[in-house]
């Protein structure tokens, strides 16, 4: 089977990831960049894209590349979060989408990858209105300011990770560890920063599309037919899925997602509490979005677990080093036979399609959702020939297509796929030894070179098929 001509098959980026620049030409600062400069790697130059950006939209062209997943800087427009504007800031993604048009590449544009300006994150982030106000101006400046130039939208990437890794995890700043109130309420400030925007851009009647990006890692139970694991499993989904799927397809928090979430908090000694006019907001946006974006790279097996928090991140690529056992919740394990990165994110194609089945059959959402991140992270080096054999890759890229074509043939709705990266960047809590891109970066010369996964690649989407 083939994918339709409609297909959009496309690669990712994310702004603080590539352009480097991070303090200058007017940029305002995010917390990453203090974070950072206490530890061993930073985001300059990252893959410098701030200058680099006409060779990677020409190579992308080269390659087929029709689509590109690119997000705007907040505080390059805003450098405060909020009041004066950046005009070099404005007027770099002017020229960025401008170049996109000319080497035609339909931009995918994300309003927020990780990178709050550093104003609001250290006034609480967006546990605090004021964030939530001052993100819904931002976004509602960019609709009219690039409204010739962007057609498609998403208001943030990830919600669960930022709230995990900032609040439970503690690998993002402010790098706080198992606060799972801060972790849901913050999610819930996001998600009404979401839908204010969609509500905005929707009254407006922007000719464009909008939708959000959700990570969304499937969570099975360790031993499907013991009831304490899927219990842990199901509590799990609720924590990282469920909360964000009800919120932005719903509009509101299902009972079941409710008495959990109570469930973990009162454990955790935590509440949530909200006001009721958020789900008038959100119920409207989630009758407006236009589609719905999935990162998935992994899925989790989730054992019964009833001792006290441990989370040992990964950082470094040395595999079986990663610990995950969250009080209330569960303990994720490796499965015998299913392969891991070396940074320990279990590789299971099928996830993504039980993730797909799921969404449709729980949400009879119907509108398209498209695969907005996937790849693999790995170790890489570059021969004298500049022939990188990323036949792994390949590989992974290829068993997720085919779980994806399949959960096209029965009926789900999806839209296009997107290869994250387009050339290797700046990975946040890892560095630059962990490479996703389809174009190898030589981070002290800034050249690029096609590794085999973008020949790969360039064939299927010429054939539409794998
Ligand atoms: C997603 C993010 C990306 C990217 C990717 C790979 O969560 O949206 O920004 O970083 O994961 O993650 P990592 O670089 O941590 O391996």
């Amino acid at each position: 089977m083939k994918f339709n001509s409609d297909f959009v098959f496309g690669a990712a980026t994310a702004a603080y990831q590539c352009e480097g620049e991070t303090r200058t030409h007017g940029k305002g600062k995010v917390a990453w960049d203090d974070y950072l400069e206490k530890g061993s790697f930073q985001a300059d130059k990252a893959s410098d894209f701030y200058h680099q950006y006409p060779v990677d939209l020409h190579l992308a062209k080269q390659f087929g590349i029709k689509a590109l997943r690119i997000s705007i800087a907040w505080s390059r427009i805003f450098p405060d979060g909020e009041g004066e504007i950046n005009q070099e800031g404005v007027d770099f993604y002017h020229h960025v989408f401008r170049q996109c048009h000319k080497e035609g590449i339909e931009p995918y544009v994300t309003l927020h990858h990780f990178d709050t300006p550093l104003a609001l994150h250290e006034r609480g982030d967006f546990l605090n209105r004021e964030t939530i106000d001052a993100f819904v101006k931002y976004a509602n400046f960019c609709f009219e300011e690039y409204k010739d130039e962007v057609s498609y939208w998403f208001t943030f990437n990830e919600v669960w990770p930022i709230a995990t890794n900032q609040y439970i995890e503690g690998v993002f700043p402010p790098c706080i560890t198992y606060d799972i109130s801060k972790a849901v309420a913050s999610m819930h400030g996001m998600m009404v920063a979401h839908a204010k925007a969609v509500n905005i851009f929707k009254s407006h009647g922007y000719k464009g599309k909008i939708g959000i990006i959700h990570s969304l890692e499937t969570k099975y139970p360790y031993d499907p037919t013991n009831s304490d694991d899927i219990r842990a499993a199901k509590k799990d989904d609720i924590l990282a899925n469920q909360f964000l799927l009800d919120a932005t397809l719903l509009g509101s928090y299902s009972e079941e997602t409710l008495q959990t979430i109570h469930e973990l908090l009162d454990l955790n000694h935590g509440s949530f509490h909200y006001d009721k006019r958020d789900i008038a907001e959100m119920k409207e946006a989630a009758n407006q979005i236009d589609y719905l974006g999935m990162n998935y790279y992994q899925s989790h097996f989730v054992r019964y677990y009833d001792g006290e928090n441990e989370i040992v991140h990964n950082g470094t690529g040395e595999k079986g080093t990663k610990k995950f056992k969250l009080k209330g919740v569960g303990e994720r394990v490796m499965k015998e036979g299913i392969p891991t990165t070396d940074w320990d994110w279990l590789i299971y194609p099928k996830g993504m399609y039980d993730m797909l089945m799921r969404i449709s059959k729980q949400y009879a959402f119907t509108k398209g959702i498209y695969i907005t991140e996937n790849g693999l992270g790995k170790k890489e080096s570059i021969d004298d020939d500049h022939v990188v054999d990323d036949e792994s890759r390949i590989d992974y890229i290829a068993k997720h297509l085919t779980w994806l074509l399949k959960a096209i043939q029965e009926g789900v709705y999806v839209k296009g796929y997107f290869v994250w990266s387009l050339m290797d960047v700046f990975s946040w809590s890892n560095g630059y030894n962990k490479r996703y891109g389809l174009f190898y970066t030589d981070y002290p010369t800034q050249k690029r070179y096609p590794k085999a996964s973008a020949y790969w690649y360039k064939r299927v989407i010429r054939n539409r098929e794998i």
